[in-house]
Order: structure tokens, then C-alpha cells, then sequence
């Protein structure tokens, strides 16, 4: 097969003169086609089956040992001017990648299938979707592109019919991590990605294309490409409001996206509607407000700490139909991970008999891959081509001390340096140390396709005249008290504080200006049948001065690394701080 697109031929052509492959196929999307695909891989063992009695259709894979999350120091973004992509991103000229990727490429699907994936993020019939190509020797990626992109006949059809499409070129190669790199062309529109099988190194439509090279674009054309998950808010009079939220990886947007309300509001009739649950594309539209789609179709989600108490709305989409990667399994072969349940597993993630002293039976950073509509909370409005209008973009970070749980800010430009100054502790979604804080502005540190100063002076430039923005909040569920446990109960009760940012948007709920921002009082928050003491109230709901006036400098010192290119309104946003603070 080749497709009605000679761009599309050629580069397949030139591929394939590359790597050298036995065989090409051109996926098409359908079930015959990924039932073939899955039996090949249980033939191989590249794909284990898990108990058809409670896990029909599911699957576990194991990755290579030292292959288990994205790899930012092996990342880069290539592009003609080093200034383009900024100090934020490991950097190479074009030429150099090129060669250096192409090295590695030389003949390296030998003896295997390529496969030609072609894709759609997001609704098949948006205008704010975006085609690409992926090319790859990895059958696992294929089955992973199927639930989490539009894939086959129909994102080809668009693809011909629009001329254009990022190319993608992947391959697992020796999953040698001396010979492993994830490189990004966005002037060319082309990703290559060699040596990893794992998540956002692989799965080319999510961080490479729908947030690297999609910001970049985003630039160009005038709307934002964002590492935020998007959520609907229905209160009992059966109106719904749109919330986008940035939190960095492994730090929540999950679990908001899927969040279960307390009961006393489930019985009061609110409701919550899952839009997506890790990547926001939105632009203003003609009443100009921001409208938002989901670019992807399916949830690459933490399986550690995901259980009936805390995300019940993901453990019910993953009985069917799901890939699991890196967890442990039952002596009657389910899928288990820490955090489930009480049960002990009888086989890690490696394949051995689980022993604790060889550490978590599940990998920190296991995934589990399932088609969104899946979920009990999918929302109809994620198919919409439209997309949803936003009330409120919410930012936050682990921050278990300093940070209160909820602020407003006051403007949109002080939003902006609200974002560009955001802190979080780092996860295990990438390879390195755990738990250090480092600046992570909107969540993209790991994501922008250019450079940071560009990037923020980009957002600031939404605020027109003609403009209804929405309200921009940062949240911090992670608050630890001086026992070291969690101040804040989280998940389901975060809707309270989702309660109160609606009733600012309408204008109904109260609120205390303060230097950082706008924030609650504990009265304003419907805090009724949560146990706080008298420390968690006064950390969650207070601004310590001194901690503030040291932050506001290092946000200073942070901004100033960027040299020139820093917008001039985020420096006066930042000595507004300041000021304030005294
Ligand atoms: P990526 O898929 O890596 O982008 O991550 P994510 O932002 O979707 O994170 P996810 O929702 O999967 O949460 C990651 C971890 O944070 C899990 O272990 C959750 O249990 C934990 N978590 C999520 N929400 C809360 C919360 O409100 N409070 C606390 N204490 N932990 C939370
Ligand atoms: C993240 O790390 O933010 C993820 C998982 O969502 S991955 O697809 O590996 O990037
Ligand atoms: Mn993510």
C-alpha cells in the first residue's frame, strides 16, 4: 500500500533506504488489524496476557529494566538559531541531529516490520486537530498510537486531503541507553526518536508532537499547545464550566481530571466530566474566550497510587481492553501496583518473584494505556470539533512547604508569571533523582519546543482588547506539615477548591488580597466534614512574608537567567511582588 500523497511516499521511501526493513505496513486502524498485531506479540512475549475472568482483553508489558520513563537529558531540539530553542532545551544544530540520528538509523530494521502509523490529535473533523506520520519497528507503539490517537484509514484520508503532517521516525534500536536520543526538527516538522519503547520517548503523537512540535506551531499560528489536563464542572442548576489545569508530570492531573466529588455534593447534583487528562490544545475563538480540545484519545496513566478511594473512575476504565506497563501481578495473574489494594503481589515488575527487599513490586512510573471513552466520566464534549470554552486555567506543583492551596491571580499578565514561576518536586516520569525542586513553568520545562522568554511573551500576548480570558488560579495539594504528612486530604476533595474558583469566575465567592495573589478564606471554602488542625489551616490558607520575600527573589533570579529575551512585563510583575511584599 502507499498512500495519494507523494510527500508521504517519498519520505516513506526514504525511510525504508535508511532502515532497511523486511517488511512495510501501512496501519489502517482496524480491529483484524490489531488483533494480528496483539497475537503476534503474545508470540513474541512482547505482550503477556492478564486474567481474561477479570481483565478481559487486557495486557502487561515489561520494558527493558533501564527503559521505564522519558529521558530529558537525551532530548534535544534542534533547530538553525540556538536562541529559538532556548536555555530551557538541550540543543543541536539540524545538521548535526541529523547525522547523528541517521547513524543510528542506518539499517536498524533489519529483519522487522515498519510500520507506518498515520494519525490524527485530536477530533477527526477540527479545525484545531493536527495530523502526523509516525514510522516505527515497534509493534507496541502501534497498539499504544491506536488508543491513544485517531490512527488508520481515517487520519489518512485528512492527511491526503491536507498535503501536510509532522513525521515522526522511531525506533527501539538496542535500547542501549549510551545509544538512545529524542531529537526535534520544528522547523521542519520532524521528530526522531531512537533507542527507548517507553511512553513520551515512543509514543511520537503525545509529548513530541502534541506538545513539543505542537508549541512551536501554537506560536506560529497564534494559540497555545499545553501539558494541562481539561475537566468539566457541572453544578446543580446543570450548568458546566471548563477548568485547564498544568501540573507536571506524576503530579495530579489524573486524578483531577477524573475527580469523584464528596458525596454531600453528588447528592446536591454536581457532576464531573473528564476532557482530557494530559494535553490541552486551545486558541481564542470569535467571542474570545480560549476553546479547548483534547488532542488525544486515549489516558497513558501512573498506575501507582491509583485505587478505588482515590481515582475509582480509572480503575473502572482499566477491567477491559487495557495495556499495562511495568506493574506486578496476583498469584491469579491481575495487574497490581502499590496503592491498589491490600493484596501482595506475587510476580514484580521485572518478571521475578516479588521480594520486597528488591524494591516496589510495581515500577513508581508503571502505566496503564486505555482508550478515554472508557472512562465513566468521558465527556461527550471531548468528540466536540469546537472544543469547550475555559473559565479557569489552574496551575500547581509539589510543594510540601511555602506554598498555600489555593491562589487567584490578580491579572492575566500576573497569571503569566504565576506559570512561569511555577516549583515542583521532581517524579519518576523522568530518569534522575526524585523529589528535587526545580523550576517547572506551566509544567512544560520537559515540554516547550522553544525558548522559555518566546514562550511566556507568547502567553502574555493573548491579553487583547477584545479578550475573555480566563481567571488563572494556583493550586498545591502536595502542602506537608511538620510531621511530614500531607496537610490536605486531595482527590476527591479538591472540588472544593474547584467550588470556589467557579464562584470567582462568576463573581459570587469571596476572597482576601493578599501580596501572592487572591485567597480564601477557610469560611469561603465549603470545608464541611473535612478535619483540618489548627496547623493546616494556617498553611494552607496563610502567606509567610519572609518564605514569599525569599521566593519573589528567586523568581527574580530565575527570570533574569533568560537574558534580554525576557518579556519586560514579567520583570514588573515580579518587583509588583516584591513590593508588595515589603
Ligand atoms: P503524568 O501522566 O505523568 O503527566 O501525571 P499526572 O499529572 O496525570 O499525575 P497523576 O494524576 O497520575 O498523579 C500522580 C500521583 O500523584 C499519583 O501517585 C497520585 O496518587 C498522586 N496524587 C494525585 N492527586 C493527588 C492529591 O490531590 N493529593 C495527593 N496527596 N496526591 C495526589
Ligand atoms: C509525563 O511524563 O508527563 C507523561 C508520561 O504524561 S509520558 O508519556 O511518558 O511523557
Ligand atoms: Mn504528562
Amino acid at each position: 500500500m502507499t498512500s495519494r500523497l507523494p510527500a508521504l511516499n517519498d519520505w516513506v521511501d526514504q525511510v525504508a533506504a535508511l532502515t532497511r526493513p523486511a517488511a512495510i505496513h501501512w496501519c489502517d486502524g482496524s480491529d483484524e488489524e490489531n488483533q494480528a498485531l496483539v497475537a503476534r506479540m503474545q508470540a513474541d512475549g512482547t505482550l503477556l496476557p492478564l486474567n481474561a475472568d477479570t481483565h478481559p482483553n487486557c495486557w502487561l508489558h515489561r520494558s527493558h529494566p533501564e527503559d521505564v520513563a522519558r529521558v530529558e537529558h537525551l532530548t534535544f531540539v534542534c533547530t538553525e538559531d540556538r536562541d529559538d530553542a532556548g536555555p530551557n532545551n538541550h540543543w543541536m544544530s539540524p545538521a548535526d541531529g541529523h547525522a547523528q540520528m541517521d547513524e543510528l538509523f542506518e539499517g536498524c530494521m533489519e529483519g522487522r516490520t515498519m510500520y507506518v502509523i498515520p494519525y490524527c490529535m485530536g477530533p477527526i473533523d477540527s479545525p484545531l486537530s493536527r495530523c502526523g506520520v509516525e514510522i516505527t519497528d515497534s509493534p507496541y507503539v502501534v497498539a499504544n498510537m491506536r488508543l491513544m490517537t485517531r490512527m488508520g484509514a481515517l487520519a489518512l484520508a485528512r492527511i491526503e486531503r491536507e498535503g501536510s503532517f509532522v513525521k515522526g521516525l522511531h525506533s527501539t534500536g538496542e535500547l542501549d541507553p549510551k545509544r538512545r536520543f529524542i531529537m526535534h526538527f520544528p522547523e521542519e516538522l520532524t521528530i526522531k526518536s531512537y533507542g527507548s519503547g517507553y511512553g513520551g520517548n515512543a509514543l511520537l503523537g503525545k509529548k513530541c508532537h502534541a506538545l513539543r512540535i505542537a508549541s512551536w506551531q501554537a506560536r506560529e499560528e497564534g494559540w497555545l499547545a499545553e501539558h494541562m489536563l481539561i475537566v468539566g464542572i457541572e453544578n446543580p442548576q446543570g450548568q458546566t464550566h471548563y477548568i485547564a489545569a498544568a501540573f507536571p508530570s506524576a503530579c495530579g492531573k489524573t486524578n483531577l481530571a477524573m475527580l469523584i466529588p464528596p458525596d454531600a455534593y453528588r447528592e446536591a447534583g454536581w457532576k464531573v466530566w473528564t476532557v482530557g487528562d494530559d494535553i490541552c490544545w486551545m486558541r481564542p475563538g470569535p467571542d474570545g474566550r480560549l476553546w479547548a480540545i483534547n488532542p488525544e484519545a486515549g489516558f497513558f496513566g501512573v498506575a501507582p497510587g491509583t485505587s478505588e478511594q482515590s481515582n475509582p473512575n480509572a480503575l473502572a476504565s482499566l477491567q477491559s481492553n487495557a495495556i499495562f506497563t511495568n506493574v506486578a501481578v496476583t498469584d491469579d495473574n491481575q495487574p497490581w501496583w502499590e496503592g491498589l489494594d491490600k493484596r501482595t503481589p506475587a510476580i514484580d515488575w521485572q518478571g521475578r518473584a516479588f521480594d520486597p527487599a528488591n524494591g516496589p513490586a510495581a515500577h513508581p512510573n508503571a502505566r496503564f494505556t486505555v482508550s478515554a471513552r472508557q472512562t465513566p466520566s468521558w465527556s461527550e464534549k471531548a468528540e466536540d470539533p469546537q472544543g469547550v470554552p475555559i473559565s479557569a486555567i489552574v496551575f500547581g506543583g509539589r510543594r510540601a512547604s511555602l506554598v498555600p492551596l489555593v491562589f487567584e491571580a490578580r491579572d492575566w499578565a500576573h497569571g503569566v508569571l504565576i506559570g512561569a514561576s511555577m516549583g515542583s518536586e521532581t517524579t519518576a516520569a523522568a530518569t534522575g533523582a526524585v523529589g528535587v525542586m526545580r523550576r517547572d513553568p506551566m509544567a512544560m520545562k520537559p515540554f516547550c519546543g522553544y525558548n522559555f522568554a518566546d514562550y511566556f511573551g507568547h502567553w502574555l500576548s493573548f491579553d487583547g482588547d477584545e479578550a475573555k480570558l480566563p481567571k488563572i488560579f494556583h493550586v498545591n495539594w502536595f502542602r506537608k506539615g511538620d510531621g511530614g504528612d500531607f496537610l490536605w486530604p486531595g482527590f476527591g476533595d479538591n472540588m472544593r477548591v474547584l467550588e470556589w474558583m467557579i464562584g470567582r469566575v462568576k463573581g459570587e465567592a469571596e476572597g482576601v488580597d493578599t501580596p501572592i495573589g487572591i485567597l480564601p478564606t477557610p469560611e469561603a471554602l465549603n470545608l464541611d466534614g473535612v478535619d483540618l488542625t489548627g496547623e493546616a489551616r494556617e498553611k494552607l490558607f496563610g502567606v509567610d512574608t519572609d518564605g514569599w520575600k525569599a521566593e519573589a527573589a528567586s523568581i527574580g533570579e530565575y527570570l533574569s537567567s533568560y537574558g534580554e529575551a525576557m518579556p519586560d512585563a514579567l520583570h514588573a510583575q515580579q518587583r509588583r511582588l516584591a513590593e508588595a511584599l515589603g
